[in-house]
């Protein structure tokens, strides 16, 4: 039974903080205020539900209009309410309410309507929005499918060809596409409540009829006839699904649109959509959304620590870093200063930036124009004296210490006081490039990935003497040019790169055991990754890690005969695979399983048959110890920032949620017995489970339990 309401003596109902009804020009404006996004929360719900009702029961309303204050018209059901147990209203409670509204509904969207906030509007009889709105149902994403009416009354309002796609991939459109497919009924001017109640009273005086999407096939009539449109239309959404569940059933969802009555559809949509939520895919995918949030929420710094502002940027090295780190900030609008040693390499850094733009704009990327705005924003000059007038100095030059000292002495001599000073390094002791400047306290770490302008991890280092302020303007900048930054500590890789090195060793251990490059890359692409170990190194380019073992002394047995056989990668059309000319395809090659057994005999292994499972436990665990260990080390503070690290860095499938959410569905216990009898029967002291591994799995506890530390450093 739901609380009785009072009718304020304004003609205003207070129904909550959240949500509150107005009288305008005979519209009952309900207007919801709950801030960051409008989320469906329960409160909202029923503010929702009782304004609709009261409005109904008021006769000086001729019809209602649903708005939102703040920046955004709903974004969707409230995600923390998930797995907790349901609060009346129900969300399709709320809707069937609108539809049984005796009066003209219309919905007011602006800012980015998505999910629940759009199938609300769909059981309203008009929807109109502001130009720049954006509307969408990502429920995809989150591993889930509409669950209230989205996946019946979308199509009815686009056509189900269109419907499927919106649904499956999740990606929202804007107004004007919105207008066109005959999601919304008009585009007004902002404020988006303003427009509605105009377009409301157009309604009141022409008496246009009540339109209900539930009942109104119109648009379904051709996939009906000839329902190859819709099956092509949802194998062409779900081609990349990559073994998660949600984009099948959302397309199957969908198809009932075609040969299920209305109500019987609703029903098996519920149904589906409480599957997906007690699926584990969508409690990692749920996880990770939470987890990115929290990442970049920058810990222990001390109260009233601002960013420092920074208008221009400057960027030393316009090499494939160096100018992806710089279309990064141009296409944010920050102006760049980038610096190269010579006329030859500025011109030929800047040349392949205005490639790259003008590709993405031939594909319809970016607008036309977009291309020559960016490069105005980049201004290109020789040597690095012309820092002096950036407020945040990022090094993105060879990766070798002495070079980095070099370029931060002269850096520190050019930069103006209070400039941050970041390093763009992959590995390299931030500490000790802070040590030659006079500024240790300005001097970061900011670790871009390639290619840099596309990437959207950026791991902050915090390196000991970094001031407080310095760290908030990185994290706060990096965040702006639309990255996500994760605040990591001081060791040889930081997080990511020091748990690839743990994983690329166990690949080097396994071709020893007596796998081949192709079944280790099978295995790992069927866990959900799109390209195995072996073909992206192939990829990048085995020399690069070849050279840093070099530096450091170290000899992979087999990575190292591959590259001495000259076999680089894709760059020398052989490495692990060979490659046709032209061809990025992989192609086991039978020289490499003989440079693979010669190599074992030379060393006096015998390699055997390896199962999939094996090779999965010993690709993946061995990470997950390493995570640990990097938690114990504080150079990460979080396990869920590790995670976002994995699936923003590395391509870890979003559906397993990050190396440690993975582990706590796998189980710690299982986890540590496995690296256990790995150590023994390997004879491999590394891989026994670290003590906070050990610890967590001995108390029966789970990596998520440690998800509300500070940050590291
Ligand atoms: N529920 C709860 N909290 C949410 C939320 C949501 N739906 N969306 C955002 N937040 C919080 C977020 O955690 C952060 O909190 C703050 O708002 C700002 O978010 C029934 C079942 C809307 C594009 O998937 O895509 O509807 O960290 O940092 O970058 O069929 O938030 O500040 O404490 O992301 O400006 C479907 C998810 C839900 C939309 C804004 N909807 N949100 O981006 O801000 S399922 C979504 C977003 C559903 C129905 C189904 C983005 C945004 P804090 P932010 P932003």
């Amino acid at each position: 039974m739901l609380a009785p309401v009072e009718i304020c003596s304004d003609g205003r109902l207070e129904l909550s903080d959240a949500v509150k009804l107005a009288l305008v020009d005979h519209c009952g404006a309900i207007i919801i205020d709950a801030p960051p996004v409008n989320a469906l929360s329960a409160a909202v719900r029923r503010g929702i539900f009782e304004s609709v009702r009261a409005a109904n029961a008021d006769t000086a309303v001729r019809a209602i209009v649903i708005a939102c204050a703040g920046r955004t018209f709903i974004a969707g059901a409230d995600i923390t309410e998930f797995g907790k147990p349901p609060q009346p209203p129900a969300l399709n409670e709320v809707i069937t309410a609108i539809e049984s509204s005796s009066k003209p509904v219309i919905a007011a969207i602006h800012g980015t309507a998505l999910g629940g906030g759009i199938e609300l509007t769909l059981g309203c009889h008009f929807r109109v929005a502001v130009k720049d709105a954006k509307l969408g149902l990502p429920e995809v994403k989150l591993g889930l499918l509409p669950g209230a009416g989205g996946t019946q009354r979308l199509s009815r309002a686009v056509g189900p060809e269109f419907g499927v796609k919106m649904i499956v991939t999740g990606e929202p459109i804007g107004a004007p596409e919105a207008l066109d497919h005959g999601l919304i009924d008009e585009i007004v001017e902002g404020p988006a409540a303003d427009g509605a109640i105009a377009f409301a009273k157009k309604v009141v005086a022409e008496q246009r009829p009540l339109r209900l999407l539930r009942n109104d096939d119109s648009k379904l009539v051709a996939a009906k006839a000839d329902r190859s449109l819709f099956t092509a239309a949802a194998a062409a959404a779900t081609r990349k699904n990559r073994g998660m569940n949600a984009p099948l059933a959302c397309a199957e969802a969908v198809s009932w649109t075609l040969d299920t009555p209305f109500d019987e559809a609703l029903k098996k949509e519920r149904e589906a959509f409480l599957k997906l939520v007690a699926d584990d895919q969508s409690k990692a995918q749920r996880h990770a959304f939470f987890a990115e949030r929290e990442a970049v929420k920058v810990r222990d710094v001390p109260d009233g620590v601002k960013p420092r502002p920074v208008g221009r940027v400057a960027i030393i090295g316009a090499g494939t870093m160096g100018g992806g780190i710089a279309m990064s900030f141009a296409n944010s609008g920050i102006p760049v200063t980038l610096i190269e040693t010579g006329e030859e390499q500025l011109t030929r850094g800047l040349g392949m930036m205005q490639k790259n733009w003008d590709a993405t704009a031939a594909r319809g990327g970016i607008p036309a124009d977009e291309p020559t705005k960016r490069m105005a924003l980049i201004d290109g000059k020789v040597g690095i004296e012309n820092v002096g007038d950036a407020d945040l100095v990022i090094e993105a030059v060879f990766e070798t210490m002495a070079i980095k000292k070099e370029v931060f002495t002269a850096i520190d001599a050019h930069a103006r006081p209070g400039a941050v000073l970041a390093t763009n390094t992959s590995y390299l002791d931030i500490n000790e490039i802070a040590a030659v400047t006079s500024r240790p306290q300005d001097v970061l770490g900011m670790h871009f990935f390639s290619p840099a302008n596309i990437m959207k991890l950026c791991e902050v280092v915090r390196a000991k003497q970094t001031a407080s302020d310095a760290l908030l303007t990185a994290t706060m900048l990096a965040k702006r040019i639309r990255k996500t930054p994760v605040v990591v500590g001081v060791c040889h890789g930081f997080v990511g790169n020091r748990m690839l090195a743990v994983r690329g060793l166990q690949g080097e251990a396994l071709l020893k055991s007596g796998a081949l490059p192709e079944q280790v890359d099978a295995v790992l692409t069927r866990f959900g990754f799109s390209m195995g170990p072996f073909a992206m190194g192939d990829l990048a380019g085995l020399d690069i890690g070849w050279r840093s073992r070099q530096d450091r002394g170290i000899r992979w047995d087999i990575a190292d005969a591959i590259c001495e056989a000259g076999r680089l990668g894709q760059k020398t059309s052989k490495g692990y695979y060979r490659y046709e000319p032209g061809s990025r395809a992989p192609i086991p090659d039978p020289e490499v399983e003989q440079l693979i057994d010669g190599t074992c005999k030379r060393l006096g292994l015998t390699r055997r048959a390896i199962g999939d499972q094996e090779i999965l436990e010993r690709m993946i665990y061995p990470m997950i110890n390493e995570g640990a260990r990097i938690l114990e080390e504080k150079i990460a503070a979080r396990p869920g920032d590790i995670d976002v690290i994995w699936l923003h860095g590395y391509g870890w499938p979003i559906h397993r949620g990050g190396p440690m959410f993975y582990a706590d569905l796998v189980g710690l216990k299982t986890i540590v017995e496995r690296l256990e009898f790995y150590a023994r029967s390997l004879n491999e002291p590394a891989l026994r489970p670290t003590a906070l591994l050990a610890r967590l799995a001995g108390e029966g506890a789970s990596f998520a339990s440690l998800n509300t530390a500070t940050n590291p450093g």
